[in-house]
């Protein structure tokens, strides 16, 4: 069956599209498209061409799977100036995402419609591109010029009631989007309205506009190539003839499609998406229905946590065990509201709308109704057993019971409940409310359906979810605790803080390794090891860390930790008590201090992560190498240009890389250098 097709309605052609699930535009629908459009513009009989498509959403874009591939005529480029150029006006007519190349059909069209509830934009940077059907040359003469470098370079979607507004489409369907575009085309005719090509308009940006849009830009798109590429493009749009514009479009284009950057931000999108996929469940498994959910704990993690679900209008009940606890968990929680309130992020219905779904209690048999429980309180085992006993009393039949803990043994917590096929882990990361990545974590007991319907619920709460085993640290603390241990050895071994930060900086981390700790609190890290059975981390790593949380200087939250914060500037200076401590710590372990190059800091901190990485897929902790790149990259923002660590590994080569680390084992010992042994095969196929 054609996955284009035309269906005539008196005088009117409607081409409708058929390619699920999201109509990307692959070679079959362009043949299609093409076809349907010529025959349709030949017949005298039709008067309009209305391009529409069916299933969820209108053109979600190029089909991202041929990219890599011989392309395959005709382009998406030839079937848009087709369109364009016929003498019967189409009329395109937008449900769902219209994204992308689907988007930039949209554009060739002479008019747009649009259902109230669908969203249109030009997304390609996320996958380390730039528009490439001339999305660059018409969204800036539709809209203008700085508008559409937002949408390009920001590739965020906008909303019917935007689009309309800026004029990127000229109707919107309050109702049914067929029968309105029919009357919409009826109305054109009527009017004998003029095809209305947007190559024939002219634009030109105001004095200095683009050169202020890149410096906007900078700071967040630092190390990307292709938010700076579409402004080039844009800017060819400003100041160039159409056809001459469109060429700087193709050749910045043509550059990014094969570059390492682009190739690994389509692997993380792919990878994201395979992350929801757990060999063995099948994806039809009947969920289980969550109405209700209760969080237990009030504390930061609690709150945020609560927030997630709160933002979806699921009733949730909070319990702390007093009611001064259960006062300040309802200030924290409005105060995140709040923030976004003032922020213009939402209103204060909406923010209302949310607490009325919170209800407070310090009785454990008032969740006895909820379908999802999920415990966040102190990081000690004991405690969470003795949570988890009672809500073993008071928790209905089938209800999930999860943890929210970072790194204990959830086999254990389990263990502890007479129904540990319910219990999993759902590890969120601080703040948990904006943080996107959730670990789902599987006991050897964890029922499948179980964790099918924490994958359903992650989707839903807007979670990019990998479901992990149980190990210490799961996945991402247990390599962010390799990466963190080779961070502090380099300080004892006579690299500067910042030394260290500035090189993983420039490799493209948010921040780097003592500026993530200054942030979040030096003793979070402190307090887990404490749990840690000695000898399962390089305990000298980390003294540096003990003796400045000894002292009181926990990082930003006292003011100075491995840094010294300014609160007035927000600026922040080097403690000079760490290289005290250094130097003592390292005198006193025998450690020689030397000058460390940029080269090695950087690869004994991403190489650490690497074959830890190596080692989690080698264990079975993660179903798949591409989960630990996810991870890594929501986590703790690996520069998505990059791919993930695993991904990276892959793009230096496993040959290379295995060298290096058999460099550090020969070193610094075997005992945290030993190569994965996933790692040595790979990288024998390679
Ligand atoms: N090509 C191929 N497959 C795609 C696809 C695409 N463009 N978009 C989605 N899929 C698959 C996806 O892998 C998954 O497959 C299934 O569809 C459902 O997706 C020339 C060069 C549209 C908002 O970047 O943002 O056009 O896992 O799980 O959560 O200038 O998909 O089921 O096997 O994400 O409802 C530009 C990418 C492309 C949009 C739907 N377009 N897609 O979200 O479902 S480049 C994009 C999305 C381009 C032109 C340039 C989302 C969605 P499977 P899903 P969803």
């Amino acid at each position: 069956m054609s996955v284009v097709s035309t269906k005539t309605v008196g005088n009117i052609a409607i081409i409708v599209i058929d390619n699920p699930p999201v109509n990307a535009l692959s070679h079959a629908v362009r043949s299609g498209v093409s076809e349907q459009i010529a025959i349709n513009d030949e017949n005298d009989n039709v008067d309009a061409i209305i391009l529409s498509c069916a299933g969820r959403t209108f053109c979600a874009g190029a089909d991202i799977t041929e990219f890599g591939k011989p392309p395959m005529s005709p382009s998406l480029p030839d079937i848009i100036d087709e369109i364009e150029m016929v003498n019967t006006p189409v009329i395109a007519a937008l449900h769902g995402t219209a994204l992308g190349g689907g988007f930039e059909l949209a554009l060739s069209c002479h008019y747009r419609i649009m259902d109230t509830a669908a969203k249109v934009g030009l997304p390609e940077v996320n996958l380390g591109l730039i528009p490439g059907a001339s999305g660059t040359q018409r969204l800036p003469r539709l809209v203008g010029v700085e508008v559409a470098l937002d949408m390009i370079c920001s590739g965020k979607p906008i909303s019917a009631e935007k689009a309309l507004k800026i004029g990127a489409v000229d109707r919107l369907s309050l109702d049914d989007l067929e029968t309105e575009t029919l009357a919409f085309a009826q109305e054109l005719l009527a009017d004998k309205s003029p095809l209305k090509r947007i190559r024939d308009i002219t634009i030109e940006a105001a004095p200095g506009a683009i050169e202020k849009y890149r410096q906007k830009i900078a700071r967040k798109s630092r190390g990307f190539l292709a938010p700076f590429a579409a402004i080039r493009a844009v800017e060819a749009a400003a100041t160039l003839p159409y056809d001459e514009g469109l060429k700087v479009e193709r050749q910045e284009f043509m550059t990014l499609i094969s570059s390492s950057h682009s190739i690994a931000q389509r692997h993380l999108f792919f990878a994201e998406r395979l992350a929801g996929k757990v060999p063995g469940i099948d994806k039809k498994t009947p969920l289980r229905d969550i109405k209700e959910v209760a969080v237990i704990g009030g504390g930061i993690m609690g709150c945020g946590i609560a927030v997630n679900f709160l933002n979806k209008n699921l009733p949730l009940t909070l319990l702390e065990v007093t009611e001064e606890a259960l006062e300040t968990a309802r200030s924290k929680i409005e105060g995140i509201y709040l923030s976004s309130v003032n922020k213009g992020r939402m209103t204060d219905d909406q923010m209302q709308k949310c607490m009325d779904q919170l209800t407070f209690t310090t009785q454990y048999d008032d969740l006895s109704t909820a379908d999802l429980i999920i415990e966040a309180v102190f990081e000690d085992i004991d405690v969470k057993k003795q949570v988890f006993t009672k809500l073993d009393q008071v928790a209905k039949q089938g209800a999930i019971l999860a943890t929210n803990t970072s790194f204990l043994d959830i086999n254990d917590i389990a263990a502890s409940t007479s129904r540990p096929r319910d219990v999993i882990g759902l590890h969120f990361f601080s703040p948990a409310h904006i943080m996107p990545l959730l670990e789902i974590v599987r006991t050897k007991n964890s029922a499948d359906d179980a964790i099918a319907t924490a994958l359903k619920i992650g989707k839903i709460i807007g979670k990019t979810s990998v479901v992990s085993g149980v190990c210490y640290g799961f996945i991402a603390n247990r390599m962010s605790s390799c990466y963190g241990r080779e961070a502090g050895l380099l300080l004892l071994e006579g690299a500067s803080v910042s030394e260290i930060d500035q090189t993983l900086f420039d490799f493209g981390m948010p921040m780097g390794m003592f500026s993530m700790l200054d942030m979040a609190g030096i003793d979070i890290g402190v307090m887990a090891r404490k749990n840690m059975m000695v000898g399962s981390y390089d305990d000298k790593a980390f003294l540096v860390h003990d003796a400045l949380v000894a002292s009181g200087k926990k990082g930003q939250k006292t003011g100075s930790g491995f840094y010294i914060h300014d609160p007035a500037t927000k600026s922040k200076t080097e403690n000079p008590e760490v290289e005290e401590l250094a130097v003592k710590i390292a005198e006193e372990h025998g450690i020689k201090r030397r000058e460390i190059n940029a080269q090695e800091i950087e690869d004994r901190c991403i190489y650490a992560l690497i074959n830890e990485g190596f080692k989690i897929v080698e264990e079975g902790i993660a179903l798949r190498a591409s989960d630990v790149d996810v991870v890594f990259a929501h986590g703790f923002g690996f520069p998505r240009y990059r791919g993930g660590p695993l991904h990276y590994a892959e793009q230096v080569g496993l040959e290379k890389v295995l060298k290096r680390i058999n460099e550090f084992a020969d070193l610094y010992g075997s005992k945290w250098w030993t190569p994965s042994k996933l790692l040595v095969e790979n990288s024998r196929k390679n």
